[in-house]
């Protein structure tokens, strides 16, 4: 080896390190950097790979090439660290540049809705707690008495039989209707009573018109001089406040233990204001007759003041219970029962 051959070492040691600075100048990651760098100072990289040709050299050229292997890696070293520095502000000034709107308002979560069945249920609710009736519930499990035995229905009733009551462990009973909560509230104290009864009530039916629970709200008025007019009273300013003002309402006789005389509640069609037409046609919601059947009533049969401990020659009282359901359907003309239990969100989406 010639002092030619030290010569050209050097001079290669020296272009290593511009060759680098060029190199990494295009480098956009810290991760890139490193592997450039191990490229040209790991073991085997550029600079290792020219020294190979040290130990060929005369030993007194020796530290010459020494001294530029030197110069190369410090010149190496010093470019990554000012390529990372100038990385590093970079990201921060980005940082710092970027504008956040704090004033914007939060996207917020998307909100449910009420149920039609919650919907028709609390508008009741409102409607006679503005006559100053007082709204209670009372337990699912009931005993036999408080369903049925103080509502004078007899234990051969078949009402009672297993086909149309869910009987229980125990000797209790789901309640087929919300007439026990009335009991309790009879049998808690003295008149004057004024209570509605909404909730879930339970009977042995299933098909494309009876679910084994729906939802009920039965009424109880009881004071002296009560009348079957009160009750007519009370059913017409329900029926103007849910369904719209001048809407009669038609009481036909009809027959439940619990009351005397009884009368089915026919509340006059809203949507062909009772006319049976609209526009010529037959009205699709009251199928022509100008009516539409919204519940039952009647005057408390004297057995049942009897049951409770009411003198029945002192006080009298009327009763009257519609499906929650059903004034559901007529008031948001749904036409299939069990759209109300699918819990279809496109379904219930509609009701706000
Ligand atoms: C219907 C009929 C009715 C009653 C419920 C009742 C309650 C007591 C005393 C007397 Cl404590 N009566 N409730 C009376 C008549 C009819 O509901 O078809 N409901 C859906």
């Amino acid at each position: 080896m010639s002092s030619a051959d030290t010569s050209k070492l050097i001079a290669d040691l020296d272009r290593l390190a511009g060759e680098f600075a060029g190199e990494i100048g295009g480098l956009a990651t810290e991760e890139e950097i490193r592997l450039a760098q191990a490229r040209y100072l790991g073991k085997k990289g550029k600079v290792s790979d020219l020294m190979k040709a040290l130990g060929k050299l005369p030993p007194a050229e020796r530290p010459a090439v020494g001294e530029a292997a030197n110069r190369a890696k410090s010149s190496i070293e010093r470019s990554v660290g000012e390529r990372l520095s100038a990385l590093a502000e970079a990201s921060l000034s980005a940082d710092l540049a970027r504008v956040v709107d704090v004033t914007l308002p939060p996207r917020g979560a998307p909100l449910g809705t009420l149920h039609p069945l919650t919907l028709v249920r609390r508008e009741i609710e409102e409607i006679f707690l503005g006559l100053g009736f007082a709204v209670r519930t009372g337990p699912w499990i009931e005993t036999e008495w408080n369903n049925f035995d103080a509502l004078n229905t007899p234990p051969d009733h078949p009402a009672r039989d297993m086909q149309d009551t869910f009987f229980v462990e125990g000797g209790r009973i789901l309640r087929s209707h919300t007439s026990p909560v009335q009991i309790r509230t009879m049998l808690a104290g003295p008149p004057p009573i004024r209570i509605v009864a909404p909730g879930n009530v339970f009977r042995r039916d299933d098909d494309a018109t009876h679910t084994p629970m729906f939802p009920q709200m039965e009424g109880l008025y009881v004071d002296k001089d009560v009348s079957f007019a009160d009750l007519k009273g009370t059913l017409l300013h329900f029926v103007h406040r849910f369904f719209g003002p001048n809407l009669g309402v038609r009481l036909r006789p009809s027959y439940f233990p619990f009351t005397e005389p009884s009368a089915e509640v026919d509340a006059a069609c809203y949507l062909c204001s009772g006319n049976g037409h609209v526009d010529g046609r037959s009205c699709r919601l009251c199928r022509g007759s100008g009516w539409i059947e919204i519940g039952g009533s009647g005057m408390v049969h004297p057995n049942v003041f009897r049951a409770v401990g009411y003198d029945p020659a002192a006080v009298t009282g009327f009763a009257f219970g519609f499906g929650l359901s059903r004034m559901a359907m007529l008031k948001y003309e749904v036409d299939d029962l069990r759209s109300f239990y699918e819990h279809d969100a496109r379904f219930l989406a509609q009701f706000r």
